[in-house]
């Protein structure tokens, strides 16, 4: 049965080539440095990203993880966004596991962090109350604001300022090519501000396992010490780094097709009248959307009834869902799911 899934597009299967290439993967002990594929992805995933080195891990959050452990000691801070996935989604792991101590500051509707904001909460220096800034991190695209994208010149003005008080600069790109491919712009140049940055080969590149790493050569060989130390070394993981150079190879550049369909539903839902929706933000692969006051069933209810016509879909609470589009889902999908809306809400 084929199930119209748009809970996120972390749900998405590996294409036929990834499992042919998965299956043919040369292969080696990769804790020794021998596994011919995970260094080329490595190297393929660094050029990419216009960094000296790669670092292929298990999720997006072992490398947010692993990069913060590199970046900062115990009692170190990190600026990040309150409604950041490092803050919210990551189970406290740098705290827990790092001793980092995060610093939020306010994310805006349009998914930036007020450079003030930033500023302001840059500890001073030489005051033993104080834990010491190490770094600011960003996401992008924004995941719990829309799925925004942050503009190159954005992403530099807050690279600028970390180097004006000697912090580093991280990126959580999970979604790192939607947002390029939303502004227009080579990726390298987007994070060309950016220490270090994290993307995910297993969302909208459809790779089955795992994300990618990239920074300095010096950074990626204290983050491979941080890797080994959470378990993260893997031996023969060249038959998951095959699934993910062919996401590097062929699924960035058909990243617009999932905006698009994006769009479609977003411009569907807003000729609904049971339906809230803010159209501007809808600029990547996320539909983020609310049912009016008067609308009787509450999310979770609809969610239920939608199950009946093969549809997931993820309530984010009594009233709001999120939508993610992705490979699997097509412009015959949305208008599925768009006339089943219709009719459960009539
Ligand atoms: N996000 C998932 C959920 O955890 C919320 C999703 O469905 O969107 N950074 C960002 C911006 C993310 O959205 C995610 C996953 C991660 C990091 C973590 O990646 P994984 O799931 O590979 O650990």
């Amino acid at each position: 049965m084929k199930w119209i899934d748009l809970r996120s597009d972390t749900v998405t299967w590996p294409t036929d080539e990834m499992r042919r290439a998965m299956a043919e993967a040369e292969v080696g002990d990769d804790v020794f440095g021998d596994d011919p594929t995970v260094n080329r992805l490595e190297q393929v995933a660094a050029e990419r990203l216009g960094k000296e080195a790669g670092l292929f891990v298990a999720s997006g959050t072992m490398g947010n993880l692993v990069a913060m452990l590199a970046h900062c000691g115990r009692g170190d801070e990190v600026i990040l966004g309150d409604q950041a996935h490092t803050f919210v989604y990551e189970a406290g792991g740098i705290s827990a596991l790092g001793g980092i101590h995060p610093h939020p500051v306010p994310v805006l509707p349009d998914g930036t962090l007020p450079l003030d904001a930033i500023r302001a909460a840059i500890r001073p220096l030489g005051n033993t109350h104080f834990p010491p800034t190490r770094l600011i991190a960003l996401e992008n695209t924004q995941g719990t604001v829309g799925g925004i994208p942050l503009s190159k010149a954005y992403t530099d003005s807050v690279g600028a300022l970390a180097r004006e008080h000697g912090l580093s600069l991280h990126i959580d790109g999970a979604r790192i090519f939607n947002a390029a491919t939303a502004l227009g712009v080579d990726v390298a140049a987007l994070v060309e501000a950016a220490d270090s940055v994290t993307f995910c080969l297993s969302k909208g590149l459809c790779a089955p396992v795992g994300s990618v790493l990239v920074g300095s050569r010096e950074f990626i060989e204290r983050a491979r010490r941080m890797r080994k130390i959470v378990g993260g070394g893997m031996r023969q993981a060249g038959v998951l780094a095959a699934a993910g150079l062919v996401a590097l190879e062929h699924m960035t550049d058909r990243l617009h097709e999932d905006h698009e369909n994006a769009r479609l539903l977003a411009e569907g839902l807003a000729e609904m009248p049971q339906i809230e929706i803010n159209l501007e933000s809808v600029q990547t692969n996320m539909v983020f959307f609310g049912l009016k006051d008067d609308v009787p069933l509450s999310a979770p209810q609809l969610s239920e009834r939608l199950k009946a016509h093969n549809i997931l879909l993820l309530p984010l609470n009594a009233r709001r869902f999120r939508a993610v589009t992705h490979y699997w889902i097509r412009p015959e999908d949305v208008i599925w799911v768009l006339a089943s809306l219709q009719k459960e809400l009539a």
